[in-house]
């Protein structure tokens, strides 16, 4: 364990750059969203002060209608990473930051229980609490944009436009929605991947989801990121499982930290009510006997288990009936030789052990269904999940993303995408240090 700490220790100390963290060295070169979240979970065991300004420096890109980004560029010089900058030209829209730069799209909002872990590991330190009291109506500004602008029919659910958003690029959830673009190569601007230069072009999404993700920042900026206008014409529009989840468990945390802070969390106490029961009707699916994601436009949902369904544990939505068939269903897989959590299911005909959101095992995914089974009391499958975690990284390194297939992992010596990698790293310890 020592030996451990001491690399996941150095891998964020190396990917630190005086202010924020970077999720690894050229492939993601500035500051992302969710990442920050999690890499702020490891810091806090090691360094307050860098938990602190990481989120500080996260939060200097949000926008002036609360729009948190998902990528802060806070080096306009990187050259190793498409879109950059200058691709997303955020600026259309006025509210957008001059200094730093950042893309147009949001990603999942971890902030709210990433800022509870920090003040319930230091209840009683003067510096974290008055960071605290700075950032929660941040927070809370975020919150209400989600539900202000990104619930256009008041069901307390909120939606995407983007895959990027989801956090899991390139799922298969996204293919059926993503077939209603059809691409014209002659007004599809040009562009250059640098991903697939520095990475395993096998583990990464295909040229023609490049070229969808492309097609939906355009459409996001043609219309200067003004969320009404993106919603009439968006082929893609989706209520996902995991963003969702996520969302309400923020709001808890924030329930419970603006209650101790002296916050005002009606209005946030109103946004639950309405959205756990509705994330309970629309998007639990019986004959999967799991949850899945609503496509707005196309008025269905998409059938197929993956990991997202299993964050609604993490957020306390399902009652105790599904919430064992969700644990059922993990225990299912490890009886099979997998490791756990698959991002999606093994057995569905368009899983990929190897491609990027397509079936690899992703470690903060590992680290909210862990929590997720422990709040129910599921400790036998939450300990599976998190000492196949810990196994895969002693053996495969702190990687971006594993392979689930305990047959293959056999004879693999690294993981799969990035290596040296913050969130990786900051899962291990935070997981390490709540076990002693
Ligand atoms: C696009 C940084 C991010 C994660 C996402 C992951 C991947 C980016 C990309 O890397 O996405 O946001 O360029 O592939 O899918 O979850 O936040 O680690």
């Amino acid at each position: 364990m020592e030996e451990l700490i001491e690399k996941s220790t150095s891998v964020l100390l190396n990917n630190w750059k005086q202010g924020f963290t970077i999720p690894t060295q050229r492939l993601y070169p500035f500051q992302w969203n969710w990442d920050s979240g999690f890499t702020a979970l490891g810091q806090m065991h090691f360094n307050v002060d860098f938990a602190i300004q990481e989120m500080q420096n996260l939060f200097s890109g949000q926008w002036e209608n609360g729009m948190l980004p998902h990528i802060i560029f806070h080096s306009e010089n990187e050259d190793t990473y498409f879109p950059n900058y200058d691709f997303w030209n955020a600026q259309v829209n006025s509210g957008a930051p001059v200094k730093p730069k950042t893309s147009g799209i949001t990603q999942p909002p971890v902030h709210g229980f990433v800022l509870e872990a920090l003040v319930n590991k230091f209840p009683s330190n003067q510096k974290v609490l008055s960071f605290a009291k700075d950032l929660f109506p941040k927070i809370l500004k975020l919150h209400q944009w989600f539900y202000t602008y990104r619930d256009p029919q008041r069901e307390g659910l909120t939606i995407i436009y983007h895959p990027w958003e989801s956090g899991r690029d390139n799922s298969p959830l996204w293919d059926n929605s993503l077939a209603r673009i059809i691409i014209d190569k002659d007004t599809l601007p040009k562009y250059t991947r640098k991903d697939t230069s520095i990475s395993e072009a096998s583990e990464r999404p295909t040229s023609d989801e490049y070229d969808k993700y492309v097609y939906l920042l355009e459409l996001g900026k043609k219309y200067k990121y003004e969320e009404r206008a993106i919603f009439d014409e968006s082929p893609f529009l989706i209520q996902d499982t995991l963003m969702n989840a996520i969302l309400i468990r923020s709001n808890k945390a924030l329930i419970q930290l603006g209650t101790r802070l002296g916050f005002d969390v009606a209005e946030i106490e109103e946004w639950q009510q309405a959205s756990i029961p509705k994330f309970n009707e629309k998007l639990w699916y019986d004959a999967l006997d799991t949850y899945v994601v609503y496509d707005l436009r196309g008025q269905t949902q998409i059938k197929h288990k993956e990991i997202g369904g299993l964050c609604a544990l993490f957020a306390e939505i399902p009652d105790l009936e599904k919430a064992n068939k969700l644990n059922d269903y993990l225990q299912g897989l490890h009886a099979r030789d997998f490791f756990l959590c698959p991002s999606f299911d093994p057995e569905d005909a368009l899983f990929d052990s190897k491609r990027y959101w397509r079936g690899p095992i992703w470690p903060q995914m590992n680290w909210i269904v862990y929590h997720g089974l422990k709040a129910y009391g599921f400790e036998a499958t939450a300990n599976i999940v998190k000492n196949n975690f810990f196994e895969l990284v002693n053996k495969l390194g702190l990687h971006e993303y594993f392979e689930s297939q305990k047959s293959l992992v056999k004879n693999l010596e690294k993981g799969y995408g990035g290596s040296d990698f913050s969130w990786t790293a900051a899962c291990i310890l935070d997981l390490i240090h709540e076990q002693s």
